[in-house]
């Protein structure tokens, strides 16, 4: 007899479509008809619509095509408007922020103008998105967990790209549009302050990236090994012993000699995951604005060696004469 794993075993419910709740006064109507695709439901639930558009839901694609439009259109003419090396050079095309010499100013478009307005409706399209998350839960008498979590991912944001340009006091301080770009900035930046790796905050991050990771891998894991007991009727054995939940229970304390209950487990994942990015964007806060240079903070508080002294001083080779360039 094969074992029953469901990791690979899907249920998928064939029903008539649901509309869903009854929606306050003052919502706007849900718009498509609902239809079902077998395909998406392997993977999730295979009833599409209807959405809720709203104001916020429509003024944030706007924005998002705004910006989506600005770069790839920057992307475009900085390849002579060839589609074809757009394709080829798609992942190495950037759009720069201005340069050090405009400060806060603002720049001609060709010279970081345009990176301004495609960060402004990409900041604004990111926000309208939060107010619609939050209001759509509000409507549903959900709890607003999921909003101020994603908000903790718009601090990181935030910092990377606006407050901490505006505390250096240059625009050139931020991130550029780019698949690379973006990744070679992220590597310079480490460079520039003195390797990231001794920011504690960066250290608080990984590890709560980290933890992430294992957090959910437990208790996915859990929740699906448990599931022939009733365990996906999870939140119900909060309160409901000697289930799958006890099981679940018994099995991390004899494993680990502690356990996470139904409820806790789920606030585990929630401040693990919103933790990242709310000490990471202190990190980046704090780098080249109280902090000039990680390594050497790190040399001063122990946590990191000195280079042994043990080549002679270095002369810079531009004061030599040796007639050398001259
Ligand atoms: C799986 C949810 C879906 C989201 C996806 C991303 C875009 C970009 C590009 C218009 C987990 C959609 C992508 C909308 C379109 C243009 C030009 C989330 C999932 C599938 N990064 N980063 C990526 C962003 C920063 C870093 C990938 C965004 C910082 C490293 C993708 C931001 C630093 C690596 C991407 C942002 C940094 C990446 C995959 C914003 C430090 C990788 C993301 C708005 C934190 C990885 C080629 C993913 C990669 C990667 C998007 C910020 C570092 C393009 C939107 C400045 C080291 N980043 N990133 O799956 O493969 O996320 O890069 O702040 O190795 Mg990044
Ligand atoms: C970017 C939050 C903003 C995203 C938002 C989403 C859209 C798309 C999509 C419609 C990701 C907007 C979405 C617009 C819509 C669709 C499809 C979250 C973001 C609002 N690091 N590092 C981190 C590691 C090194 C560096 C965090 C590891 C080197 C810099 C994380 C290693 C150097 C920064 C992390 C490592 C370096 C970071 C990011 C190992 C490079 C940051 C957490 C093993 C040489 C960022 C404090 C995150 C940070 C950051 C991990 C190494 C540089 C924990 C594991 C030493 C500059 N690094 N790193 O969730 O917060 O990002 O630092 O080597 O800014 Mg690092």
């Amino acid at each position: 007899m094969p074992e029953f794993q469901n990791v690979f075993t899907r249920v998928q419910v064939k029903g008539p479509s649901h509309i869903g709740v009854e929606l306050p006064r003052g919502s706007w109507e849900r718009t498509g008809k609902p239809f079902h695709l077998y395909l998406l439901g392997l993977i999730g639930d295979a009833q599409i619509g209807p959405i809720y558009l709203g104001f916020s839901g429509i003024a944030s694609a706007i924005c998002g095509f705004i910006a989506f439009e600005i770069i790839g259109l920057n992307f475009l003419a900085s390849v002579n408007w060839s589609p074809a090396q757009f394709v080829r050079q798609l992942f190495w095309l950037g759009l720069e922020p201005p340069a050090p010499a405009y400060g806060l100013h603002i720049p001609p478009l060709a010279e970081g103008g345009w990176w301004g307005i495609a960060g402004f409706f990409l900041t604004a399209s990111i926000l309208l998105w939060w107010v619609r998350m939050y209001r759509r839960a509000a409507a549903l008498g959900l709890g607003s967990h999921t909003a101020w979590a994603f908000a903790s991912a718009i601090w990181l944001y935030l910092v990377l790209g606006f407050i901490r340009p505006l505390l250096m006091g240059c625009w050139c301080e931020s991130v550029p549009f780019g698949i690379f770009p973006h990744l070679d900035w992220t590597a310079a930046f480490s460079l520039r302050y003195g390797n990231l790796f001794y920011n504690p905050f960066h250290m608080l991050s990984i590890a709560f990236l980290y933890g992430s990771a294992v957090i959910f891998a437990m208790h996915g894991g859990t929740v699906l090994a448990t599931t022939r007991f009733g365990s996906e009727r999870e939140v119900e054995q909060i309160v409901d012993r000697g289930t799958a939940g006890e099981r679940a229970a018994l099995f991390w304390r004899w494993t680990m000699g502690f356990n996470a209950t139904f409820e806790s487990i789920h606030r585990w994942g929630w401040w693990f995951a919103v933790l990242v990015t709310l000490t990471g964007g202190i990190g980046i806060l704090l780098t080249g604005t109280v902090v000039d240079n990680w390594y050497l903070w790190g040399v001063k508080h122990g946590i990191a060696a000195p280079w042994p002294n043990v080549f002679p001083p270095v002369v810079d080779p531009l004061t030599l004469a040796t007639g050398v360039g001259k």
